[in-house]
């Protein structure tokens, strides 16, 4: 089972990671996306969608309009792991 990143583990990662910072309360990472419409936002959604169900790892998002706020955290380890760093990863490459 994949482990809970330390918390220096977790700055390190968040370095890497424009855009995405710690939640505050809770042992999760999140970045707000905003695109140029909602064309953009739900093509975005679409395809984050099938790579996180390809990694069987999937977002805690809200869509309103051209915006989508974006909650990572793995909850079969009750916080932040490589998994989510992965995730993240391929959200801001998806993203562009
Ligand atoms: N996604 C996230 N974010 N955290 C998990 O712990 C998780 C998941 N667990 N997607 C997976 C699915 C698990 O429930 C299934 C059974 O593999």
């Amino acid at each position: 089972m994949t482990e809970r990143l330390s918390a220096e583990a977790r700055r390190q990662a968040l370095g890497g990671l424009p855009g995405w910072t710690e939640v505050q309360g809770r042992d999760a990472i999140g970045k707000t996306f905003i695109f140029k419409d909602f064309n953009e936002a739900f093509g975005f959604m679409t395809r984050a969608a099938l790579a996180a169900e390809k990694m069987d790892h999937h977002p805690e998002w809200r869509n309103v309009y051209k915006t989508v706020e974006v909650v990572l955290s793995t909850h079969d380890a009750g916080g932040v792991t490589a998994l989510d760093i992965a995730l993240a990863q391929t959200m801001n490459a998806i993203a562009g």
